[in-house]
């Protein structure tokens, strides 16, 4: 199919629209290499004088993938080092649209910030019986497999080319909880990842696999994966040759090591460097990388034990091996020290370890924020994590190498489920390549190029500019996390995980709620943060607001900096974010018959949901905490 063909049917950011500037211009594309051509297919027509638009390699300095652009004489110019720079160049122009051909310009440099944006999919190939088929996924099926056979991959070029329009360079295309079925990935089903990487190669993506650590086990037939034994050792490097002999660009391994059921290195005795290494040594002589993920914690934890806590697990593990991971081992963190929660404090992990390279983790998938049933747009947390001061000299965008979220993509027609989550995946990506990007901005880029710039953009502002906000005001209080129901967590359960091992409590009672972490009566997690946090997350009366419950056990009556006590916090919020879900639905009116009549569709039974899953919330959060409490509502208002 050609790109226009493709475009057309499932356009998301892409619509044959936001390329008219370009179509209706004479543009030249100077230079040669896969992505050049790329470039060259996407204007489709070009010319060698005369030109408007000048797409062309020089030397800049300015690395693999930057380019720099100016207009001068009415002529606007791109320039690159390198193939992949050309190719952001041009998606550049694609945003800028009519702009990029007005007026004059002095020279804008583009280099990224992060040497790799990644995404990971949780996609399987066999259908889960609970999970389906991608785990945590809200938008259907996978877009690699279907019925245990790889799909026609057309669509996975649509993918492609949108995630390179937002500068994504990396995709690791199978779940990180590796089944028997997907192992086999590394091995003989390796030609289904050889078929996918074709498919990304031309916009400079490259595939990454996440493996199994018993893989020389479950494939190899070897007795062990002791990652410090001649024979596993000799099995990685053999594997791994065979893979990079079908697939030289392949990006590396994806690894969850001892964590949730997966086999690791501790069943071994080893450390997670010793098991990290293994598989680094074996991609090194290719360039390739291991991504090994620091989400190592006690999931079989006694509920009546208040001395182990979960927040602290990745740096107990992880700090005292800084120094010891290969140059090509990248540790992965989430950005939390739980697990995506709609409010955590940023993790310590990322300050605690400068000898080794890491990449902070983001959950683009909406497991924990509304499951793509909510309109929950998550730029402004991600910018306020990435922004966030972590030491005295970097905030946390300088002190990772790396970006990477888990995709919120599956086969539904509108790519996310929710049409609206498809700005959470760009903004992902424009995020990655530039931090410091004004998230509001990036959402009035994706709405100018997804549905168009004759849209109520201030009705989409609206709904979506403080929904991720909203959605915290009518969910678990001041930072505490979890409250879902277990298993899917989708809705409100209060004490669904209270006592089961999973290390997730909130501890109310009839006194007060929060889970004390202080060193002087706690867990002591308030230790593992660099000055100033570590006192300021200590402090009941410096700790911010919005923390307080994740750092604190406080009284109900505890006041605020708000000037609020937590439970009439906990009753004006949730009233107000469930009224706000129901405005925004009724701001989403203005919409109608400016977008196209199935995605208004699909949205509106999205905000249904939403302001029924809201009021649930408010209700079940409201009269657990009225009737622990026995606090009545200062304003009067109905709680059951
Ligand atoms: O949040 C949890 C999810 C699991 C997931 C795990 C992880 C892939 O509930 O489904 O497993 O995180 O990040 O490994």
């Amino acid at each position: 199919m050609s790109i226009d063909k493709l475009a057309a049917a499932h356009s998301a950011w892409l619509p044959p629209r936001a390329l008219q500037a370009i179509k209706a211009r004479r543009v030249a594309v100077h230079g040669a290499g896969r992505l050049v051509e790329t470039v060259r297919e996407e204007v489709g027509t070009t010319v060698t004088e005369d030109a408007e638009l000048i797409l062309r390699l020089s030397s800049e300095r300015l690395g693999d993938e930057g380019f720099a652009l100016y207009r001068r004489d009415g002529v606007t110019v791109v320039l690159a080092d390198a193939p992949a720079g050309l190719l952001y160049g041009f998606f550049h122009v694609v945003r800028l649209g009519e702009a990029a051909f007005a007026g004059e310009w002095p020279v804008e440099r583009h280099v990224p910030a992060m040497r790799r944006r990644m995404l990971d999919h949780w996609d399987n190939i066999d259908v889960h019986p609970v999970m389906g088929q991608v785990e945590r996924g809200y938008s259907g099926g996978s877009i690699f497999w279907r019925d245990g056979v790889p799909r026609d991959l057309d669509r996975v070029r649509v993918y492609a080319r949108l995630l390179a329009a937002t500068g994504i360079n990396a995709v690791a295309i199978n779940n990180v909880n590796v089944h028997a079925t997907e192992a086999r990935l590394l091995t003989d089903r390796l030609g289904e990842v050889v078929a996918v990487a074709e498919v990304f190669r031309p916009y400079g993506i490259r595939v990454h696999l996440s493996v199994s650590f018993a893989a020389p086990v479950m494939l190899g037939g070897l007795p062990t994966a002791d990652p410090l034994d001649e024979g596993v050792r000799g099995w990685w490097a053999q594997t791994t040759q065979r893979v990079y002999a079908a697939i030289p660009d392949f990006g590396g391994y994806v690894v969850k090591a001892d964590s949730e059921g997966q086999p690791g290195p501790f069943g071994y005795g080893r450390s997670h460097a010793d098991g990290a290494n293994v598989l680094a040594d074996a991609l090194a002589p290719f360039g390739g990388v291991v991504h090994w993920r620091a989400f190592v914690y006690n999931h079989r934890q006694d509920w009546r034990d208040r001395s182990t806590d979960r927040a602290r697990a990745a740096y107990d593990h992880f700090a005292p091996l800084d120094g010891k991971f290969r140059d090509n081992a990248i540790l992965q963190v989430k950005h939390g020290p739980i697990d995506f929660q709609t409010r955590e404090p940023v993790s310590p992990v990322i300050a605690a370890m400068p000898a080794t390279s890491v990449a902070v983790e983001l959950q683009v998938t909406q497991e924990y924020t509304g499951q793509q049933r909510h309109a929950v747009y998550l730029g402004p947390m991600w910018s306020e994590i990435l922004g966030f001061r972590l030491t005295s000299e970097a905030d946390v965008a300088g002190l990772a190498r790396e970006l990477v979220a888990v995709s919120n993509v599956g086969d539904d027609p509108f790519w996310t489920g929710h049409p609206l989550a498809q700005a959470n995946l760009y903004a992902f990506g424009r995020l990655a390549w530039d931090p410091t990007l004004d998230p509001l901005s990036i959402l009035d880029e994706w709405v100018d190029l997804a549905l168009g710039p004759d849209v109520d953009r201030a009705a989409l502002h609206a709904i979506l500019d403080d929904s991720w906000r909203t959605y915290e005001s009518y969910t678990a209080p001041l930072g505490v996390g979890f409250m879902v129901r277990p298993g899917h967590h989708y809705g409100p359960d209060v004490d669904g995980y209270e006592y089961t091992p999973w290390g997730t409590y909130h501890f109310a009672d009839r006194e007060g709620v929060g889970v004390d972490r202080t060193r002087a009566t706690g867990t002591g997690f308030t230790g593992q943060y660099p000055q100033p946090w570590s006192d300021v997350y200590e402090s009941l009366e410096r700790c911010p607001d919005e923390l307080l419950l994740f750092f604190h056990h406080v009284p109900y009556e505890h006041v605020l900096h708000s000037g609020s006590t937590v439970i009439q916090h906990i009753y004006d919020t949730h009233f107000a974010g469930a009224e706000r879900a129901v405005e925004m639905r009724r701001l989403w009116e203005r919409l109608a018959g400016q977008v196209d009549p199935e995605l208004d569709a699909r949205v509106r039974e999205r905000l249904d949901e939403q302001v029924r899953s809201a009021a649930e919330w408010r209700d079940q959060i409201n009269t657990y905490f009225h009737r622990k409490s026995g606090e009545p509502d200062a304003k009067g208002r109905q709680i059951y």
